[in-house]
């Protein structure tokens, strides 16, 4: 059986979000055919986009799966329906567990319900620093290296918890 390296950004900004988040790590260790590996600590941030919601908490955790790309997203969006997200309202409005697949392997995956690497990824703070944390020589599929956009990005209003 194969098993590859993925990487899931978490996120929550409603009901107690830091319980959303470690709950959601555990929720992923029982995802079928896959375990975490590792899990980044958990950072405190300001909404990007609308700023009338509450900050943000996020993390990005390490599994080994042997599910395909396809499978693994149902699995990420039924732990996302369990957590009471309701997918309506606002655009980029609050919302009570978020799972992003950043990275599967090193496949790049262009379908209509599924981008990787996540089209965000290298814009977004909250992903780039918890992910860079748990991968430090990581690699994107194009050759490009994580720390790159690290290097690059703005590190204001971000707090890794302790
Ligand atoms: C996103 C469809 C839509 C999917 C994509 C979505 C959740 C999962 C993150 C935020 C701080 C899905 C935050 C924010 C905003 C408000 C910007 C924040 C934070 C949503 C599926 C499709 C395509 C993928 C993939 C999962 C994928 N889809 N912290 N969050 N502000 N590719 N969060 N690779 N993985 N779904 N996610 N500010 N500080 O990123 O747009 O996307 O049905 O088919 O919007 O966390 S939901």
């Amino acid at each position: 059986m194969t098993e590859i390296n993925a990487f899931i950004g978490v996120g929550s900004n409603l009901d107690n979000p830091v319980q959303h988040v470690i709950q959601a790590q555990q929720d992923l260790n029982n995802i079928l055919k896959s375990q975490v590996v590792q899990s980044s600590s958990l950072y405190r941030s300001a909404p990007m986009g609308p700023q009338d919601q509450n900050d943000y908490i996020n993390a990005v955790v390490k599994i080994s799966t042997a599910l395909t790309p396809l499978e693994l997203l149902t699995a990420l969006q039924q732990i996302e329906n369990q957590h009471g997200r309701v997918r309506q309202g606002e655009r980029w409005g609050p919302r009570t567990l978020d799972l992003d697949l950043l990275l599967y392997g090193n496949k790049s995956i262009d379908l209509p319900q599924l981008k990787v690497p996540h089209y965000g990824m290298k814009e977004r703070n909250f992903v780039l620093l918890p992910l860079f944390e748990i991968a430090k020589n990581q690699e994107l599929p194009d050759g490009t290296r994580l720390i790159e956009y690290v290097n690059t990005i703005d590190q204001s209003g971000i707090e890794k918890l302790s």
